[in-house]
């Protein structure tokens, strides 16, 4: 479980000038990544707009990022999509492309019962030879994992992690506490990194990492060397950028890639309905690459 310890950039989707996937842009953000000592990537989740993509998409990219990484770095793949049949599909691919495991998000949509819901995600887990990670994410799917069914799936020995972007750090207390020594925890909420780990995340999955990686490999270190005060230090730092990359027009990821242009990184906009950045904010874009570089 080692190489599941660490700090995972959620992957962005990288388009080109059109809009359309990019292999080319894929293989730079891949490079970009892997250059700054990052423990693992999960790709095609949340930051991988992975809700507006056809399944030929994502599966180009899950094919590109395995091309570029697979044996590098520690590979998730995001497989949850509408229907069971899709994110089945996903699986067997990842698993085909030699991903170290898979990640899902529960059914979207229809509030189904939590049955549907241990159904969903065992099927998926049925599909491939692959270990799996629970991904909960109430802000957006609208369903809060709870420890009975946690404790369900917990049963299947393919479960070996949760991603929790839940907000209260007591979710991760709890997660952790059920699933023990051998069980990884990934920190969901960037905001909460220092305080995820204290209190038993055992790694991190974050969709504001890849615009900043140097800065949670930082606190990374000073947690995990004890040196408490610096990575607070460091956790307010990435708060005010955090608060900075949420506070222009345009979705938090189009903010994000104008960041990563400005760094030689060109991975494209964001597809609607995210929207892009306007041009009068691009100055205030600069300032906060500033913030990160210094
Ligand atoms: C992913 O699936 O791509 C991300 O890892 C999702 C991640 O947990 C993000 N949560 C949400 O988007 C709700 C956070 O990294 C988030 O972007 C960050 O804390 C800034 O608010």
């Amino acid at each position: 479980l080692e190489k599941f310890k660490g700090i995972f950039p959620a992957f962005y989707a990288c388009y080109d000038e059109l809009g359309e996937i990019s292999e080319e842009r894929t293989k730079d953000l891949c490079q970009h990544l892997f250059e700054k000592k990052v423990h693992g990537l999960y790709v095609g989740g949340s930051s991988g707009e992975c809700i507006y993509q056809t399944l030929e998409e994502r599966k180009a990219t899950l094919k590109y990022v395995s091309d570029n990484l697979k044996g590098k770095l520690t590979l998730i793949a995001h497989v949850g999509a509408p229907s069971t049949r899709d994110s089945i599909t996903l699986a067997k691919y990842a698993a085909e492309l030699g991903y170290d495991a898979l990640s899902a998000i529960p059914p979207i949509y229809f509030k189904l019962p939590e049955s549907s819901i241990y159904k969903y995600w065992t099927d998926i887990m049925e599909a491939a030879e692959l270990p799996f990670i629970i991904y909960n994410i109430p802000q957006t799917t609208g369903y809060s994992l709870s420890i009975n069914l946690f404790k369900k799936l917990l049963e299947n020995p393919k479960v070996i992690g949760v991603k929790n972007s839940s907000m209260p750090v007591l979710d991760i207390e709890r997660f952790k506490a059920e699933g023990g020594e051998n069980f990884i925890v990934f920190n969901g909420p960037d905001e909460q990194y220092v305080s995820g780990r204290l209190i038993g995340a055992d790694s991190g999955i974050g969709g504001t990492y890849g615009a900043m990686p140097e800065l949670f490999l930082l606190a990374e270190e000073y947690v995990s060397t004890g040196n408490f005060n610096k990575a607070r230090s460091i956790q307010r730092d990435i708060n005010d950028i955090i608060i900075a990359l949420c506070s222009l027009n345009g979705s938090m990821y189009s903010v994000i890639k104008e960041v990563l242009k400005l760094k030689g990184v060109n991975i494209g906009s964001v597809r609607e309905p995210l929207e892009p950045v306007t041009g009068e904010d691009l100055t205030k874009i600069k300032g906060i690459k500033e913030m990160i570089d210094n």
